[in-house]
Protein backbone atom coordinates (compact mmCIF):
# COMPACT_ATOMS: atom_id res chain seq x y z
CA UNK A 1 0.00 0.00 0.00
CA UNK A 2 2.69 2.47 1.19
CA UNK A 3 4.75 1.29 -1.23
CA UNK A 4 2.25 1.39 -4.35
CA UNK A 5 1.91 5.21 -3.25
CA UNK A 6 5.93 6.12 -3.34
CA UNK A 7 6.44 4.27 -7.09
CA UNK A 8 3.02 6.23 -7.95
CA UNK A 9 4.76 9.52 -6.77
CA UNK A 10 8.23 9.08 -8.43
CA UNK A 11 6.72 8.25 -11.74
CA UNK A 12 4.93 11.27 -11.37
CA UNK A 13 8.12 13.03 -10.71
CA UNK A 14 9.76 11.21 -13.57
CA UNK A 15 7.28 12.47 -16.08
CA UNK A 16 6.57 16.01 -14.98
CA UNK A 17 9.64 16.90 -13.11
CA UNK A 18 9.58 19.97 -11.31
CA UNK A 19 6.21 21.09 -12.59
CA UNK A 20 5.17 18.66 -9.60
CA UNK A 21 5.58 20.58 -6.21
CA UNK A 22 6.71 18.60 -3.47
CA UNK A 23 4.25 15.81 -1.65
CA UNK A 24 2.16 16.12 -4.27
CA UNK A 25 0.57 13.36 -6.22
CA UNK A 26 -1.23 13.28 -10.22
CA UNK A 27 -4.97 12.30 -10.35
CA UNK A 28 -6.36 11.98 -13.31
CA UNK A 29 -10.08 12.88 -12.17
CA UNK A 30 -10.96 16.23 -11.02
CA UNK A 31 -11.48 16.06 -7.08
CA UNK A 32 -14.59 18.69 -5.99
CA UNK A 33 -13.51 20.43 -2.74
CA UNK A 34 -16.21 22.40 -1.40
CA UNK A 35 -16.70 23.68 2.42
CA UNK A 36 -20.08 23.48 2.96
CA UNK A 37 -22.94 23.30 -0.70
CA UNK A 38 -22.55 24.61 -4.08
CA UNK A 39 -24.65 28.12 -3.94
CA UNK A 40 -27.24 28.53 -6.23
CA UNK A 41 -26.69 31.61 -8.51
CA UNK A 42 -29.01 33.27 -10.98
CA UNK A 43 -27.01 35.12 -13.53
CA UNK A 44 -29.96 37.83 -13.97
CA UNK A 45 -28.95 39.24 -10.58
CA UNK A 46 -25.06 38.11 -11.03
CA UNK A 47 -22.28 40.79 -10.14
CA UNK A 48 -18.74 41.01 -9.99
CA UNK A 49 -17.81 43.65 -7.57
CA UNK A 50 -14.34 45.76 -7.26
CA UNK A 51 -13.86 48.04 -4.39
CA UNK A 52 -11.67 48.61 -1.92
CA UNK A 53 -8.65 50.62 -2.10
CA UNK A 54 -8.90 51.12 -6.23
CA UNK A 55 -9.28 54.35 -8.02
CA UNK A 56 -12.91 53.41 -9.45
CA UNK A 57 -15.39 51.10 -7.58
CA UNK A 58 -16.95 48.60 -10.53
CA UNK A 59 -19.97 46.34 -10.27
CA UNK A 60 -20.52 44.27 -13.90
CA UNK A 61 -23.47 42.24 -14.79
CA UNK A 62 -22.61 38.52 -16.84
CA UNK A 63 -23.33 40.70 -19.70
CA UNK A 64 -21.15 43.21 -19.44
CA UNK A 65 -18.38 40.86 -17.88
CA UNK A 66 -19.13 38.30 -21.05
CA UNK A 67 -18.07 41.49 -22.97
CA UNK A 68 -14.58 41.71 -21.75
CA UNK A 69 -12.03 39.98 -24.45
CA UNK A 70 -11.13 36.16 -22.96
CA UNK A 71 -8.38 34.31 -22.63
CA UNK A 72 -7.61 30.54 -22.36
CA UNK A 73 -4.44 29.71 -19.53
CA UNK A 74 -3.19 26.32 -19.20
CA UNK A 75 -2.23 25.34 -16.37
CA UNK A 76 -1.38 22.46 -13.20
CA UNK A 77 -3.96 22.39 -10.63
CA UNK A 78 -2.47 21.84 -7.14
CA UNK A 79 -4.85 21.00 -3.88
CA UNK A 80 -2.98 21.60 -0.30
CA UNK A 81 -5.05 17.94 0.40
CA UNK A 82 -1.48 16.66 -1.85
CA UNK A 83 -3.42 16.09 -5.28
CA UNK A 84 -2.50 17.81 -8.21
CA UNK A 85 -4.74 17.44 -11.71
CA UNK A 86 -1.99 18.83 -15.20
CA UNK A 87 -2.61 20.38 -17.99
CA UNK A 88 -6.26 22.05 -17.46
CA UNK A 89 -7.36 24.33 -20.04
CA UNK A 90 -9.19 27.23 -18.56
CA UNK A 91 -10.77 30.34 -20.49
CA UNK A 92 -12.32 33.59 -19.06
CA UNK A 93 -11.00 37.00 -18.18
CA UNK A 94 -7.26 37.76 -17.19
CA UNK A 95 -6.62 39.95 -13.92
CA UNK A 96 -4.97 42.25 -16.29
CA UNK A 97 -7.26 42.92 -18.64
CA UNK A 98 -9.70 43.99 -15.33
CA UNK A 99 -6.27 46.41 -14.72
CA UNK A 100 -7.74 47.87 -18.03
CA UNK A 101 -10.66 49.17 -16.21
CA UNK A 102 -10.00 50.04 -12.64
CA UNK A 103 -6.58 50.28 -10.70
CA UNK A 104 -5.65 49.66 -7.64
CA UNK A 105 -4.36 52.65 -5.11
CA UNK A 106 -0.42 52.27 -4.32
CA UNK A 107 -1.51 51.60 -1.04
CA UNK A 108 -3.25 48.62 -1.79
CA UNK A 109 -0.65 45.47 -1.50
CA UNK A 110 -3.73 42.52 -1.24
CA UNK A 111 -6.94 41.65 -2.24
CA UNK A 112 -9.63 39.29 -0.70
CA UNK A 113 -11.65 37.50 -2.64
CA UNK A 114 -15.27 37.17 -1.66
CA UNK A 115 -17.75 34.28 -3.05
CA UNK A 116 -20.94 33.93 -2.88
CA UNK A 117 -21.97 31.46 -0.55
CA UNK A 118 -19.11 33.19 2.19
CA UNK A 119 -16.17 31.82 1.39
CA UNK A 120 -13.30 34.59 1.19
CA UNK A 121 -9.31 33.98 0.46
CA UNK A 122 -6.97 36.86 0.54
CA UNK A 123 -4.18 37.07 -1.90
CA UNK A 124 -0.88 39.86 -2.38
CA UNK A 125 -1.85 41.66 -4.95
CA UNK A 126 1.22 40.67 -6.89
CA UNK A 127 0.28 37.38 -6.93
CA UNK A 128 -2.88 38.08 -8.70
CA UNK A 129 -0.58 40.41 -11.05
CA UNK A 130 0.61 37.39 -12.47
CA UNK A 131 0.18 37.36 -16.37
CA UNK A 132 -2.20 33.61 -16.10
CA UNK A 133 -4.33 34.86 -13.58
CA UNK A 134 -7.69 34.28 -14.25
CA UNK A 135 -11.40 34.83 -13.85
CA UNK A 136 -12.65 31.69 -15.24
CA UNK A 137 -16.05 30.76 -16.77
CA UNK A 138 -14.84 27.31 -18.85
CA UNK A 139 -12.78 24.51 -18.41
CA UNK A 140 -11.75 21.99 -20.74
CA UNK A 141 -13.87 23.90 -23.92
CA UNK A 142 -16.89 23.36 -21.23
CA UNK A 143 -18.66 25.66 -19.28
CA UNK A 144 -17.74 25.38 -15.38
CA UNK A 145 -20.25 23.31 -13.93
CA UNK A 146 -21.55 24.68 -10.11
CA UNK A 147 -19.75 22.55 -8.33
CA UNK A 148 -16.40 23.89 -9.64
CA UNK A 149 -17.36 27.26 -9.00
CA UNK A 150 -19.52 27.94 -11.78
CA UNK A 151 -20.52 30.66 -13.82
CA UNK A 152 -17.13 32.38 -12.79
CA UNK A 153 -14.10 31.57 -10.35
CA UNK A 154 -10.46 32.59 -9.95
CA UNK A 155 -8.11 30.75 -10.90
CA UNK A 156 -4.08 31.48 -9.92
CA UNK A 157 -2.39 28.90 -11.00
CA UNK A 158 1.18 29.14 -8.90
CA UNK A 159 -0.75 29.00 -5.43
CA UNK A 160 -2.70 25.80 -3.83
CA UNK A 161 -5.82 25.66 -5.30
CA UNK A 162 -7.66 27.04 -1.98
CA UNK A 163 -6.51 30.78 -2.96
CA UNK A 164 -8.68 30.04 -6.71
CA UNK A 165 -11.77 31.17 -5.13
CA UNK A 166 -15.64 29.49 -6.46
CA UNK A 167 -18.28 31.57 -6.94
CA UNK A 168 -16.33 34.73 -7.03
CA UNK A 169 -18.89 37.50 -6.36
CA UNK A 170 -15.60 40.74 -5.18
CA UNK A 171 -12.45 41.18 -5.34
CA UNK A 172 -11.57 43.74 -2.39
CA UNK A 173 -8.81 45.95 -2.65
CA UNK A 174 -7.14 46.35 1.11
CA UNK A 175 -4.22 48.16 2.68
CA UNK A 176 -2.88 45.12 5.38
CA UNK A 177 -3.36 41.78 4.91
CA UNK A 178 -6.71 39.95 6.62
CA UNK A 179 -6.84 35.87 6.11
CA UNK A 180 -9.57 34.30 4.89
CA UNK A 181 -11.35 31.78 5.24
CA UNK A 182 -8.72 28.87 5.33
CA UNK A 183 -6.45 30.84 6.62
CA UNK A 184 -8.02 31.68 9.84
CA UNK A 185 -8.33 28.55 10.26
CA UNK A 186 -4.41 27.89 10.11
CA UNK A 187 -3.40 27.52 6.38
CA UNK A 188 -0.84 29.81 5.10
CA UNK A 189 -1.43 33.19 3.99
CA UNK A 190 0.33 33.12 0.34
CA UNK A 191 0.47 29.24 -0.31
CA UNK A 192 3.60 28.73 -2.49
CA UNK A 193 3.09 24.96 -3.28
CA UNK A 194 7.08 24.39 -4.32
CA UNK A 195 7.94 26.20 -1.13
CA UNK A 196 4.61 23.48 0.53
CA UNK A 197 3.10 26.89 2.08
CA UNK A 198 0.79 24.52 3.61
CA UNK A 199 0.18 25.58 7.32
CA UNK A 200 1.59 28.41 8.86
N1 LIG B 1 -16.12 29.53 -2.67
C1 LIG B 1 -15.28 28.52 -2.44
N2 LIG B 1 -14.15 28.47 -3.17
C2 LIG B 1 -13.27 27.46 -2.99
C3 LIG B 1 -13.51 26.48 -2.01
C4 LIG B 1 -14.70 26.55 -1.26
O1 LIG B 1 -14.98 25.72 -0.38
N3 LIG B 1 -15.56 27.58 -1.51
N4 LIG B 1 -12.59 25.46 -1.82
C5 LIG B 1 -11.22 25.75 -2.23
C6 LIG B 1 -10.39 24.58 -2.21
S1 LIG B 1 -9.84 24.06 -0.69
C7 LIG B 1 -9.97 23.98 -3.36
S2 LIG B 1 -8.84 22.73 -3.35
C8 LIG B 1 -10.55 24.36 -4.66
C9 LIG B 1 -11.24 23.15 -5.23
O2 LIG B 1 -11.78 23.44 -6.47
P1 LIG B 1 -12.55 22.25 -7.23
O3 LIG B 1 -13.65 21.81 -6.29
O4 LIG B 1 -13.03 22.84 -8.48
O5 LIG B 1 -11.54 21.17 -7.41
O6 LIG B 1 -11.49 25.42 -4.57
C10 LIG B 1 -11.18 26.40 -3.62
N5 LIG B 1 -12.15 27.43 -3.75
MO1 LIG C 1 -8.11 22.51 -1.12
Amino acid sequence: MAFDLLSRRSKDREKYGDRLPPGQKVVNDWPVLTYGGTPQIDLETWRLRIFGAVDREMELTWEQFQALPSATVTCDIHCVTAWSRMDNEFEGVLFQELLNHFRPLPSAGHVMAHCYGGYTTNLPLFDLMRENVLLAYKHDGEELTPSHGGPLRLVVPHLYFWKSAKWLRGLEFIEKEEPGFWEVYGYHLRGDPWKEERYS
